[in-house]
C-alpha cells in the first residue's frame, strides 16, 4: 500500500511548486506556501510577478550603496543639487531618498529648458518643479530654489554655480538625480568655469567603500563636488533595455491637440492610451495638447463596443508608432482611474513617455493603460501659456 497526496502546482504554469530554491522552477516564497490553505489556487513567484498588476504606480529604484553614500552627505551637512529633466522627471522620485536630504541645503536644477515649448513662464515653471518636489513629501521646496538649465546657456550654469557657492558653507556638494537627468552635462558647464584651487586633482573612482562610479572635483582643501551614478529608471520607459528611440525628445517639443470624446480614447503610439471615462461638462469632449517626441503617433479613437479589441489590433498591425515587443495586449498593462479632485489645468503623464495636458473638472475620471511597472502620475499643469515670457 502507499500513501498517495497530490502534488501542489502553480494554477497557472502547472510547474510543480517548491520553496527551496529561487532560480529553480515552480519556486514559492516559503511563507507564503505555509500560509495558503490546500485548496487555494496559488501561482508560483515567476507567474505571480508576470501576472500582478499593480495596484499603485511603479515607483523609482534605488541602491543601497546610494544611500549608504547619501548618508555620508547627511553627516557632513553638504549641499545637494538635484537635478531632474524637466521632460520627464515626475516618477522618478524616491522617498528614501527624499527622508535623506530633507535637512540638507538643496539646489533643484531643472535641466532640458531648452526643450521645452516657446512662450512659457520661467516663474511658473519653477514653481511647478518645487510642486512636484512639495508633493512628494519634500515640503520646503520653493520655486526660488530652482535653476532651469540649457546646457548651451553658460549664463545657467553661472547661475547654478552662484547659487551652489552661497548655500554650500564650504561643505561638500553631491549632484543627484535619476539616470539620463543631466547631472554630467550639468558639471561639464560647470568645469568650464572652474577653477581648481586646491592642490588635488580631478579623479573619477569608486566612492568610499561602495562600488559608485563618481567623478571627484575639489572645491578647496577639504570639499568636494560629487557627480554621481544617476537613481534607477525601472519605472521608466527609459529604463527599459530595449526601447523605441523615437519617444526620446530630442528637438523644442511643439504641442500637439487631439480632442477625445467621452467612452472614446487617446491612443499614444502602441505603448499607453487615456480614456475620459466619466465627464461632467455639457460636451463631452476633452481637448488634450499632447507633449511626446514628434515620431509618437497619437490618434483619438471615438468609442467603440470592443475598444480593448481595437486597441490590441493596433498594437497587433503597429498601426500606430512606436510599438515595443513587451507590450502587447491588454494583460500587459496597469490600469489606473485618475479621479480629479479640483478645477483647473491638469496633466497626466507617463514616464519617460511625455504628457497630456488639459482642462480638469472635479469628480472627471481619466483612465490611463500604461505597459506594466510603467510610471505614471496626474498633476496640475506643467505649462500654463503666457504669451512673451519665454526668458
Ligand atoms: N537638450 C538638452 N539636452 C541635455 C541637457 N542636459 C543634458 N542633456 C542630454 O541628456 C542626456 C543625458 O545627460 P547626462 O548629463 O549624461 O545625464 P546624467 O544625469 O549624467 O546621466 P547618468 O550619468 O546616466 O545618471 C545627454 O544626451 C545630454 O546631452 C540640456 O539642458 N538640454
Ligand atoms: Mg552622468
Amino acid at each position: 500500500m502507499s500513501i498517495i497526496t497530490s502534488v501542489r502546482r502553480c494554477y497557472h504554469c502547472g510547474k510543480v511548486l517548491q520553496d527551496k530554491d529561487p532560480k529553480k522552477e515552480g519556486y514559492i516564497n516559503p511563507t507564503a506556501l505555509i500560509s495558503s490553505r490546500s485548496n487555494d489556487l496559488i501561482l508560483c513567484q515567476e507567474c505571480h510577478e508576470a501576472l500582478h498588476q499593480n495596484e499603485v504606480p511603479a515607483a523609482a529604484d534605488v541602491s543601497d550603496e546610494f544611500l549608504s553614500m547619501l548618508k555620508d552627505a547627511k553627516k557632513e551637512g553638504a549641499t545637494i543639487v538635484y537635478l531632474v529633466d524637466l521632460i520627464s522627471f515626475e516618477c522618478s522620485f524616491n522617498k528614501e531618498v527624499l527622508d535623506l536630504i530633507v535637512d540638507l541645503p538643496v539646489v533643484i536644477i531643472a535641466s532640458k529648458w531648452d526643450l521645452m515649448p516657446k512662450d512659457i513662464s520661467v516663474e511658473r515653471t519653477k514653481e511647478y518643479v518645487a510642486h512636484r518636489f512639495r508633493a512628494e513629501g519634500f515640503k520646503k521646496a520653493k520655486g526660488t530654489d530652482v535653476i532651469l538649465l540649457d546646457y548651451n546657456n553658460s549664463a545657467d550654469a553661472t547661475l547654478a554655480s552662484g547659487m551652489i557657492k552661497k548655500k554650500r558653507n564650504g561643505k561638500s556638494v553631491y549632484v543627484i538625480g535619476a539616470k539620463g537627468a543631466g547631472k554630467s552635462a550639468f558639471l561639464t558647464s560647470f568645469l568650464r568655469q572652474f577653477k581648481n584651487t586646491s592642490n588635488r586633482g580631478i579623479s573619477i573612482g569608486a566612492y568610499k567603500n561602495t562600488s559608485l562610479e563618481v567623478w571627484q572635483i575639489p572645491l578647496d582643501d577639504t570639499s568636494y563636488i560629487y557627480d554621481t551614478p544617476g537613481t534607477g529608471v525601472k519605472n521608466s520607459f527609459l529604463g527599459k533595455t530595449t526601447y523605441p528611440k523615437d519617444i526620446l525628445v530630442t528637438t523644442r517639443i511643439t504641442p500637439r491637440k487631439q480632442v477625445v470624446v467621452l467612452n472614446g480614447s487617446l491612443f499614444i503610439g502602441g505603448l499607453a492610451r487615456i480614456d475620459p471615462i466619466s465627464l461632467s461638462s455639457e460636451k463631452k469632449k476633452t481637448t488634450f495638447t499632447c507633449y511626446f517626441a514628434p515620431k509618437v503617433g497619437l490618434k483619438s479613437v471615438s468609442p467603440k463596443n470592443d475598444m480593448t479589441a481595437l486597441f490590441q489590433k493596433y498594437i497587433k498591425n503597429k498601426a500606430l508608432k512606436p510599438c515595443v515587443d513587451w507590450f502587447k495586449c491588454q494583460n500587459d498593462s496597469d490600469v489606473f482611474d485618475f479621479q480629479l479632485e479640483e478645477d483647473g489645468p491638469r496633466d497626466i503623464g507617463i514616464a519617460g513617455l511625455g504628457w497630456v495636458s488639459f482642462d480638469g473638472v472635479k469628480g472627471d475620471i481619466y483612465r490611463l493603460y500604461v505597459p506594466k511597472n510603467i510610471g505614471a502620475y496626474a498633476s496640475r499643469a506643467k505649462i500654463i501659456k503666457e504669451k512673451g515670457t519665454k526668458k
